[in-house]
């Protein structure tokens, strides 16, 4: 009889033995949060173009980030999320867009939760949002490029190319001439992409030369000249140049 209540006893632990290690693996003991990670690209854009707000640098020592949200306002109401497996943006990739329609400095927060259910502490990123100086708009009325008000220049899924001698087409929106109407500057507005005779200057404090009497002069709401192309096909801009 001794025997066989032994046998009972070891029988009966090694079953809660099974037990506690299946539920010690999904139940993901461990004490280790992600940590979040929030870059925006690019941190300056004008009214209505997207920033990537990109969260897909998050880590964590164990398993998987498994949802990311976003507060494009910092007004502790999350705007957004996305989980692995579930992305109204069409990607689940921690990463979305925004754009804000209107002019200021926002704080853009991100929070993580991981497989365990644990929540970072967050991690935040500011973007400035311009005003709009000069819009160029493809035939659908969506934005192809953008002069905003601080002297970037934004070129939407388009390029800068600069040297050789522009060639005009029928879409090309923006159209700068010399004295003579040769074309020293054009934007082409179904590409976004930009072509220029001359070469770009650009991250200027101070526009240098200034702008002159030169064909395409970009002033902010002061009056105070941003941007400009002149005659020989040159783009100065007192911001930077950005291919989105
Ligand atoms: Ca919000
Ligand atoms: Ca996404």
């Amino acid at each position: 009889m001794k025997i066989r209540l032994i046998k009972t006893v070891l029988t009966i632990w090694i079953i809660g033995a099974f037990a506690i290690t299946v539920t010690e693996s999904h139940a993901c003991c461990h004490p280790y949060p992600p940590t979040a990670d929030l870059v925006a690209v690019p941190t300056t854009v004008p009214v209505d173009v997207n920033t990537v707000l990109d969260g897909s640098g998050s880590t964590k020592a164990f398993g998987w980030i498994e949802k990311w949200e976003w507060d494009f306002t910092n007004d502790s109401v999350y705007d957004y999320n996305e989980t692995t497996i579930s992305c109204p943006d069409g990607n689940c990739d921690g990463k979305t867009s925004h754009a804000y329609s209107a002019a200021d400095t926002y704080t853009v927060v991100l929070r993580v939760t991981d497989d365990c259910e644990l929540t970072d502490t967050y991690d935040t990123c500011t973007v400035t949002v311009t005003e709009p100086a000069l819009k160029i708009l493809d035939s659908s009325g969506d934005i192809a490029a953008v002069f905003d008000d601080v002297g970037n220049l934004f070129l939407i899924g388009g390029t800068l190319t600069a040297g050789p001698a522009p060639s005009a087409g029928s879409n090309d929106e923006l159209r700068v001439q010399d004295s003579s109407s040769n074309d020293v500057a054009i934007i082409d507005a179904d590409t976004g992409n930009m072509y220029i005779y001359g070469t770009l200057y650009e991250n200027q404090g101070t526009l240098s030369p200034g702008a002159g009497n030169n064909g395409l002069i970009i002033r902010d709401s002061s009056e105070n000249d941003v941007a400009y192309i002149n005659d020989s096909g040159d783009l100065y801009l007192k911001g930077s140049l950005y291919e989105l």
